[in-house]
Parts: C-alpha cells; sequence; structure tokens
C-alpha cells in the first residue's frame, strides 16, 4: 500500500524529463522456488547523453515487496551510506558515467495476490509486467524509453517446471544441481522492461510453423495446461491468419525465429504482448466448438491479432512515457478491429464496435474519470487502461485512415515504422508521419489527444426547390470535463450519402468539419433528398438531426451503408423507448404502435436479408445504451419497457419469429464464420422472443435446443433465455444440468455464474452471495470476480440498483476487501459506483454513502484511492 501518511500524488506530462541512464544489456538470473525466488540483475549502465543534468543520481525503481541483498558497481559491494530506498526508488547519488550494476533481489511470487510482476498462476510461475510491474521483480529503471537488450537464464525444479521460458530465442540449456535445469533465452531487439515475460510450468503445447513472405521459418508454440490441448487450434489458425494479414496490409514481417503464446488461468487482463512470449488469459486463447461460443471464438481470433500486431506498433516502436499508451493501443485496436472486418461481417463488426464506444465510452467520457486520449497526469496508470484510450484511441486512427484514403495512410505508417524502428515516441509523431506523407496540416486535428469528452453535433437543413439547392449546417460543442471547461472544435471527417425517394444515391463522400459552425451546399438536386450522416460512425461523436419516422424508415430501407441502416433502426427504437417510458412514469398503458409491427415484419419476413444484419436490426437497443443517453437513469422505467416491448413484438409476430427460428436452424456441423454465426444469432434472437410471450410450447423449444445443441452458443442461448425467463423451475433444472456437464470446464463455468450473476429476477443478491460459496468461485481468480461481481454490478441493473442501497454495500465490501488483495481489479469493479451523478437525488446519496465508506476504510491502493477520490468531487 503507497499511501502512508501522505495522499498518493498525480504525477504530469508536462513534467517529463528524458532519462539519466541508459540500459545497454540486461542479464537476469532466476532461481525460481516454492518458498522464495532470487533474481540477479547484471546491467550494463550508461549516462544518457541527452540528458543536461550533469550530476543526476542514477534512480532504480523497486516495489516496496523487494528484498535487497547485494548490490554491487563494477564488482565492489555497496554499502547501505552509498544508496537510499525509499517505498518506490533506489536512489545511488554518485555512479560513474559507464558502469556494470548488480542486483541480487529476493522476492515471493508465491504471496503475489496483485499478479503483477512474477507470480504464480495454478502451479506454474508467470510475469506481467506492463504498465509498472518489472520493478516488483528486481529494481531497474521501469519506464518505456530506457530500452534494453536482455538476456535472461531461467532456473527451476525440472520435474515440477519442465517449461522454461522467456523472451527471444532459446541459446543455451542444461542441467544443475539438486534436479533443478536451466534455459537461456536472448531477445535481440532492445525493449523497455514493461515487455519482459517469463514462464515455467508443467505446460503441453501445440506446434506449427509459419513462413514470411520474405522467406522466414517462424515456430509457432501455444502452451495450456494438458487437459486444454484440444482447445487451441483456432488460436492457432487466428494467429497464422494475424501474421499474413500484417504482411499484406502494412507490409509488416514477424522478426524472431520463434513466437509463443501461453494460456494462463489468473489474469488481470485479456492478454499481454510480450515480445515473442505473449500470456494470454484463458478466456482469450482456449476455443472449441462443443465449449466455446461465437462470441468468444471472435474474441479469441481479435485478441490473439491484437497482440501479434503489438509487435510492430508497440514493441518495435513503443511508448516514450505512458501518457502516450495510446500510441500503441489506439492504433493496434484500429489495427484488430479491420483485421477482424476483413475476416467476417465488416458492417456486424463496426456495429459491436460502436455499440461498445456510445455505450461504455460515452459514459467514460461523462463521468468523473473522464480524460483525453492520451491523459495529462494520473495517480495510478494502470487505471488508465480505459475505453477512452483504446477505443476512442482506434477511432482517432480510423479517422486519420478516413481524411488521408487507405493509400496516403499507409505511407503514413510505412514512414512512422521506419522512422521509429527501436524507439520510444509520442502520439505527436505518429500524426506527423500522417502529415509529412500527405501534405496536410494536423494541428487542429490533435484536438483529439488532448481534448476529453464527447462533441455534440447538431445538424440542420434546408432545401431551395427553385434552385435544387440542399443545404446542410452542422453545430458542434463539446461538453466540460473534469480540468477542461472550454473545448475548441475539432477536425473531423462526417462521411456522407443523399437519398432520393426511390432510394437512389444522389450524392455522397466525406465533409470535414473543422469550425464551430459550418455548412456545406449541394446544388443541382432533382429533389430534396433524405441526409443520411456520419456513415460508418465516421467519428466518434454524438450527432442529432431531426428525422422525421418516414425519413428513418427510408434510411433503413435504402441506404448503402449497412452501418447506418443500423442506427436508423436504433433511432427509431430509442425514440419509441424513450417516449414509452414517459407513459411509464405517469402511470399510462403502455402500447405497441401498429407501424413498429409492420417495419419490424417486413424485416423478418423479406428472406432477402442479410441475416447478420436482421439479427442487429431486431435487437432492441441495450439498458445501458438507453441509460447513456437518458438525462436522469430511471432504472426501472428502462427496464420495464424493454421488458414490454420484448412480449409486445413477440406476440404481435409471433408467426414471424417462429419461421425465422425455423429458417435460421440448420444441420451443418459446427463452423465459426460470419455466415454460420449470423445465422445463430438470429435463431438464438427468435428463440428470446418466442419465450417472451411466457408460453410453455416455446420452453419445450428451448430445452429441446439446450438438450441438443452440438456447440455451445445455441446450448449457452438456450440457457440464459430460460434461466432470465419467468420459467424459474425449469430454469433451475437447466442449471443443474449444465453444471454436471461443464464443471470441469473452468470456462464454461464462468459463463454459468455470470448467466445466474446477470438474472434480473428479484431475490438477485441473495443468489449471488450463494454463488460466491460455490466450491468453483475463487476470489483470487479475477476471471471468477468478472463473472459473479462484475456481472452482477455491470450487467444486472435492477438489482443492483435495489432502493435499499444493498447492491452499492455489496460492492463497496468487495472493493474494502480487493484492495488489498488485487488493486487494479478492485479500482476497475468499481466503476459503476463511480457514475452516481447520472441516477435521481435518493440514488445518489446511497451511491455515495458507499463511495465514502471506501475512501475512510484505511490505507487504499493507489488504484482505489484515485478512483474514489476523483468519484466524490
Ligand atoms: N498491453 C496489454 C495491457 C496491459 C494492462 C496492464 N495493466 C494488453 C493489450 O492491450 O494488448
Ligand atoms: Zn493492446
Amino acid at each position: 500500500m503507497s499511501q502512508h501518511n501522505q495522499q498518493p500524488q498525480p504525477i504530469y506530462l508536462k513534467d517529463y524529463q528524458v532519462p539519466a541512464y541508459l540500459i545497454e544489456h540486461t542479464e537476469l538470473r532466476f532461481e525460481l522456488d516454492e518458498q522464495e525466488t532470487l533474481v540477479r540483475a547484471t546491467l550494463r549502465v550508461r549516462r544518457n547523453p541527452a540528458c543536461t543534468r550533469s550530476k543526476a543520481a542514477l534512480e532504480l525503481h523497486g516495489h516496496e515487496t523487494l528484498e535487497l541483498c547485494r548490490l554491487s558497481i563494477n564488482g565492489e559491494i555497496l554499502s547501505e551510506r552509498d544508496f537510499s530506498r525509499n517505498e518506490e526508488l533506489l536512489t545511488i547519488p554518485s555512479v560513474p558515467t559507464e558502469f556494470t550494476l548488480e542486483c541480487l533481489t529476493r522476492i515471493h511470487p508465491e504471496l503475489n495476490t496483485a499478479l503483477e510482476g512474477l507470480y504464480k498462476s495454478d502451479g506454474m510461475f508467470c510475469t506481467q509486467c506492463e504498465a509498472e510491474g518489472f520493478r516488483r521483480i528486481t529494481f531497474y529503471p521501469d519506464r518505456p524509453d530506457v530500452m534494453s537488450v536482455f538476456r535472461t537464464r531461467v532456473v527451476a525444479d525440472r520435474s515440477r517446471y519442465p517449461v522454461l521460458l522467456s523472451n527471444g530465442n532459446p541459446v543455451e540449456s542444461g542441467y544443475e544441481d539438486d534436479g533443478r535445469h536451466f534455459v537461456t533465452w536472448e531477445d535481440p531487439f532492445p525493449k523497455p522492461a514493461y515487455l519482459f515475460a517469463l514462464v515455467a510450468g508443467d505446460l503441453a503445447v501445440l506446434e506449427d510453423s509459419y513462413t514470411t513472405a520474405s522467406g522466414r521459418p517462424v515456430k509457432l508454440q501455444i502452451y495450456a495446461d494438458s487437459k486444454d490441448l484440444d482447445k487451441l487450434d483456432h488460436a492457432m489458425l487466428s494467429l497464422k491468419r494475424a501474421m499474413q494479414w500484417d504482411e499484406q496490409v502494412y507490409g509488416r514481417e514477424y522478426d524472431l525465429d520463434i513466437y509463443m503464446i501461453v494460456a494462463v488461468d489468473f489474469f488481470n487482463m485479456g492478454a499481454m504482448e510480450n515480445k515473442g512470449l505473449n500470456i494470454f488469459n484463458t478466456s482469450c486463447v482456449l476455443a472449441s466448438p462443443q465449449t466455446t461460443t461465437d462470441a468468444a471464438f471472435q474474441r479469441v481470433e481479435g485478441v490473439v491479432a491484437h497482440e501479434y500486431f503489438h509487435n510492430w506498433s508497440g514493441n518495435r516502436v513503443t511508448c516514450r512515457d505512458w501518457f502516450q499508451l495510446s500510441l500503441k493501443e489506439g492504433f493496434t485496436v484500429f489495427r484488430d478491429a479491420e483485421f477482424s472486418a476483413d475476416m467476417n461481417s465488416r458492417t456486424v463488426k463496426r456495429i459491436e464496435d460502436v455499440s461498445l464506444l456510445r455505450t461504455a465510452q460515452f459514459a467514460e467520457d461523462a463521468g468523473p474519470m473522464a480524460h483525453p486520449v492520451r491523459p495529462e497526469s494520473f495517480i495510478e496508470i494502470s487505471n488508465f487502461y480505459t475505453l477512452t484510450v483504446y477505443e476512442k484511441g482506434a477511432e482517432v486512427v480510423r479517422m486519420l485512415h478516413t481524411l488521408l484514403g487507405p493509400e496516403q495512410f499507409r505511407r503514413g505508417t510505412d514512414l512512422y515504422f521506419e522512422r521509429h524502428d527501436g524507439q520510444a515516441v509520442t502520439t505527436d509523431e505518429f500524426v506527423q508521419a500522417m502529415a509529412d506523407v500527405s501534405g496536410r496540416d494536423l494541428t487542429q486535428f490533435k484536438r483529439w489527444y488532448s481534448q476529453a469528452g464527447t462533441p455534440r453535433i447538431q445538424v440542420s437543413d434546408s432545401w431551395d426547390d427553385v434552385a435544387g439547392c440542399y443545404r446542410l449546417t452542422f453545430r458542434q460543442s463539446c461538453p466540460a470535463t473534469p480540468g477542461q471547461d472550454e473545448k475548441l472544435p475539432f477536425h473531423m471527417p462526417i462521411a456522407y450519402g443523399l437519398l432520393a425517394a426511390d432510394g437512389r444515391e444522389l450524392a455522397a463522400g466525406v465533409l470535414e468539419l473543422t469550425d464551430a459552425e459550418q455548412s456545406f451546399s449541394f446544388d443541382d438536386l432533382s429533389e430534396r433528398p433524405v441526409p443520411s450522416l456520419l456513415r460508418g460512425f465516421s467519428a466518434p461523436v454524438k450527432l442529432s438531426f431531426s428525422y422525421s419516422d418516414e425519413q428513418l424508415l427510408h434510411l433503413l430501407r435504402h441506404d448503402c451503408d449497412g452501418f447506418n441502416r443500423w442506427d436508423a433502426g436504433q433511432r427509431i427504437a430509442v425514440a419509441l423507448m424513450q417516449s414509452l417510458m414517459v407513459d411509464y412514469r405517469s402511470g399510462r398503458e403502455l402500447r405497441l404502435p401498429e407501424s413498429l409491427v409492420d417495419t419490424w415484419r417486413s424485416l423478418l419476413t423479406d428472406a432477402s436479408l442479410d441475416p447478420a444484419m436482421v439479427a442487429h436490426l431486431l435487437r432492441l437497443p441495450s439498458e445501458a445504451y438507453l441509460s447513456e443517453l437518458a438525462d436522469v437513469i430511471d432504472v426501472e422505467a428502462i427496464h420495464e419497457v424493454r421488458e414490454f416491448l420484448l412480449k409486445a413484438l413477440a406476440q404481435a409476430l409471433l408467426p414471424e419469429w417462429s419461421a425465422v427460428y425455423n429458417r435460421s436452424s440448420s444441420e451443418e456441423p459446427y463452423a465459426p464464420d460470419a455466415a454460420a454465426c449470423a445465422r445463430r444469432s438470429l435463431k438464438n434472437l427468435s428463440l428470446g422472443y418466442l419465450l417472451a410471450t411466457g408460453e410453455e410450447v416455446w420452453l419445450t423449444l428451448a430445452e429441446e435446443q439446450f438438450n441438443n445443441a452440438d456447440n455451445m452458443t445455441d446450448q449457452q442461448a438456450a440457457l440464459a433465455l430460460v434461466v432470465h425467463s419467468g420459467f424459474r423451475q425449469a430454469g433451475e433444472r437447466l442449471l443443474a444440468e449444465f453444471q454436471a456437464q461443464w464443471q470441469h470446464e473452468a470456462l464454461v463455468m464462468n459463463q454459468w455464474f455470470s448467466i445466474q450473476a446477470s438474472d434480473p429476477w428479484p431475490g438477485a443478491l441473495g443468489r449471488v452471495q450463494r454463488l460466491q460459496e460455490h466450491p468453483l468461485f475463487d476470489a483470487r481468480n479475477p476471471n471468477k470476480l468478472r463473472s459473479v461481481v462484475a456481472a452482477f454490478c455491470g450487467q444486472n441493473a435492477v438489482s443492483f440498483h435495489a432502493a435499499d442501497g444493498s447492491g452499492y454495500a455489496y460492492l463497496a465490501d468487495w472493493i474494502i476487501q480487493l484492495n488489498k488483495q488485487n488493486p487494479q481489479i478492485a479500482s476497475r469493479l468499481l466503476t459503476p459506483l463511480t457514475r452516481w451523478k447520472r441516477y435521481p437525488e435518493e440514488v445518489q446519496l446511497l451511491m455515495k454513502a458507499q463511495l465514502a465508506r471506501i475512501l475512510d476504510s484505511g490505507e487504499l491502493s493507489r488504484d482505489v484511492y484515485e478512483v474514489v477520490s476523483k468519484s466524490l468531487v
């Protein structure tokens, strides 16, 4: 815990200074053992010629848990007078210009519950060093602008840890005393310490190979527990596809002789791009038709690609400091999104990504932790691995792609990689490469990196019938965010089309908005068009235009932009739900308009439509999206109105749902390709509507699907739909059967937990507390916490927001417990409580009281302290 007597202090981007010392070579020796681990680090250090502070001391980061055994410079052991140490730094005031520093440290991976640095996951050793985990392994300048070549020897008991891995290529192996063995690894590419990795365990491996475009063979290995060896094929296929895609689309080849992925069960996030040795949460690498849903198959493909793409966007060219995190994350998310769009359905991928952005990222922008894509300060960097840095950061790169066009964008990335290979750079340098190849002035564009908040665009139009002239006027503004009251206009691309009454496109293109108010005219049009605005969601903004229902229906039928067709449907549904919410609050009877039934009927019966599109069009806007759009969130009204609409549409279109269900069923063997996923998604959507009627016959259908499914997508969909329906006994029965069938598959059981934790039926809190007593629940495992605690607090709004405040107290209890055990997870789980300002006053008081209780609960980690203290402002 780092709070001690004084509150943790923020650090600022404006205070950045180049490092005073550089590390040319890092040699590490790990002696892994059950009770303690010894780490010997031998560093070749030299003064940084770029540093102007001539008498700068050598500063090494070192976590307070490190036990220093010996420290020497050029072979001379230092005494305690020669250096000082506080809870973060070890400082040696006087050192030569060039020297060898040797440091022997004792650490305790077996006691490490924060899962940062070196720790144990289910009996194996593994590491997580980004952002600042290496300082829990040894004393080191643990900052991304210090890049070194590493040579690592791992020594461990031969029988318990037959596999010993680190970054780079294996160069030596052999035996030591007492049944121990070693492997030495050498990574020739200079890297920051955050990309260091080590794994030791008894692991099975799937091997394959890949020949790069220039003919270099690369050995591919994916390691996992032997029981999971049959679940690695999809990750391997995804890896090979990603390697090929990066060659074709970006001209980037892999650079080492070997590429390894290791699956571990205890992991704070999804995966980590350590050079040559990616470490993955099992949930992002294991996949088989029997145990894995379509969504999870696609997640594996996306995450494997994401970590692979980091080899160039992140590892070869890395970040100068952590304020630049989006340099690698925003760019890499953009790269993986384009990869997934190319491998599957482009429109569906876009709809999914935009839905996430509009619900979760927009909510972040509107909350107390709002920050720019390149933050200006932080107390704990782990709190800034956010949707803003990742997803909005990717949107910023996408806008550059749209503004420059694909060819210039590619010349820009070529220049960026070539100019900065082996360097640690800033987002300014990324944009500069784009400016240099295009000759464009991107100065104003860079406000996307420095200004927080979601811009609002108000659009109005006018039509001059005589001249045939159509005019669109855009007004942009951006709400205040913490520390930023006034915003300047953004430079953004608005992709658009103008549609005639018969659906023809009269004009299309990209408008560039730069001013607070700006108009564009379109001459010589034969008729007043319907505007399709922000096609493909070309900028991360909230755009409003007073569309009539007819205009939206027109876009829904005719727009050639699949994203905007879907969005037109969303706008229709959202408007209806918002008006139903008003009715609900005033106690009026809720009614389903005939017009909506007709529209939906035509979508359901048109067999020529792409099933993927239909599945998305007919999915009602989520509770989370409606919450984000509300001025004051009325959890109950949102839930009740959505339930009403679901049931009403189910009744009104019963024969159509049943026909779609039958039409979407298939005897084909399982494949996770785009077409088959779309079919299953439409089938399970129909099943949901059928069950919403409450008629027994559809329960029987759901149970049949549950029992006969040859894949997890269909089985799990049936389970979740029945459990969340009013058929309570049937739900209990299926849960018991599912448990009996899958209790040995940890990832499947995580879904079993999460389906129950997100069940809104009354009594949810009691059920969740019982789940925590289940023998498979383990509070030290982040996946389990996500399946139970995060699912309850994040996906079960009616239960979490119970009027007595019990949901808030439940979450606060967890935060107080996890604050010591795993601060990163604690601070992440906190998010729902931080949004208190969005709720009615009496709710705000209850939520704030729990935040205050956390703040007063004793010594807080930097992670939790930052989020709680900023939320209470
Ligand atoms: N770079 C890692 C994230 C590390 C998070 C550390 N708290 C995974 C990724 O974005 O690829
Ligand atoms: Zn990443």
